[in-house]
C-alpha cells in the first residue's frame, strides 16, 4: 500500500511537469525516503526515486513545514539519521572524490542536489534528473540506496567547500528500496 501512495504521488507530479522527458522512459526501480525533523525543525516531507532505464534516476522532494526559502539538499554519505541534528550521516556523498559544486556544472559532488524553493505556506518542491545515480546496481559508485537525504536550514552557495555553508540539518531521511 506504502508503494503506491508513493507511485500515485510521483504519477501526479508528473502530470504536473508533462514537458518533461521522463514519460516516455520506462521505470525499472522505484525508492523513497521518509524526511523526519531535525535541529528542532518542523519539517516533513517525502523524496521519490524512479531509476529511468539507463537514463538516470528521476528525483522529487516534497516538504512542508519548512521555512520560506532557499534549502539546501544533498545525499550524504551515512543512511543514518540518528540523533537530534542528524550528524552521522557524514559529509556529501562523494565516490569521484570532487569539490562541492552545483550538480550539471561540473566540478561537483555526487550527492549535490541543489536548493530547494520553499512558500510562504511552508511547502515546497523540487524534480530533477541525475543521470549519474542508480537505484542499486553493480556499481556502488552509483548507487544511491543507504544513502541520506538531508535537508538544511539555509541555501547552498554551490561554492563554500565541503558542504555550500548551508547550515544545520533540518530533515533526513534514508534512501530505502521499494521492491
Ligand atoms: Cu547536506
Ligand atoms: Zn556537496
Amino acid at each position: 500500500m506504502k508503494r503506491l501512495l508513493y507511485l500515485s504521488a510521483f504519477l501526479s507530479l508528473g502530470a504536473v511537469t508533462s514537458c518533461d522527458d521522463d514519460e516516455t522512459g520506462e521505470i525499472i526501480r522505484l525508492a523513497h525516503a521518509d524526511l523526519e525533523a531535525k535541529s528542532g525543525s518542523s519539517l516533513t516531507g517525502t523524496v521519490s526515486f524512479s531509476q529511468l532505464n539507463g537514463r538516470g534516476v528521476r528525483v522529487y522532494v516534497v516538504v512542508s513545514g519548512a521555512t520560506p526559502g532557499l534549502h539546501a539538499v544533498h545525499l550524504h554519505q551515512n543512511g543514518d539519521c540518528s540523533g537530534p541534528t542528524a550528524m552521522n550521516v557524514g559529509t556529501h556523498w562523494n565516490p569521484t572524490s570532487e569539490p562541492h559544486g552545483r550538480r550539471g556544472t561540473p566540478p561537483f559532488h555526487r550527492g549535490d542536489i541543489g536548493n530547494i524553493t520553499v512558500n510562504a505556506d511552508g511547502t515546497g518542491v523540487l524534480a530533477l534528473t541525475a543521470e549519474d545515480w542508480t537505484i542499486g546496481g553493480a556499481d556502488a559508485s552509483r548507487d544511491i540506496l543507504n544513502k541520506a537525504v538531508i535537508v538544511h536550514a539555509g541555501a547552498d552557495d554551490y561554492v563554500t567547500q565541503p558542504s555550500g555553508n548551508s547550515g544545520v540539518h533540518v530533515g533526513c531521511g534514508v534512501v530505502t528500496d521499494d521492491l
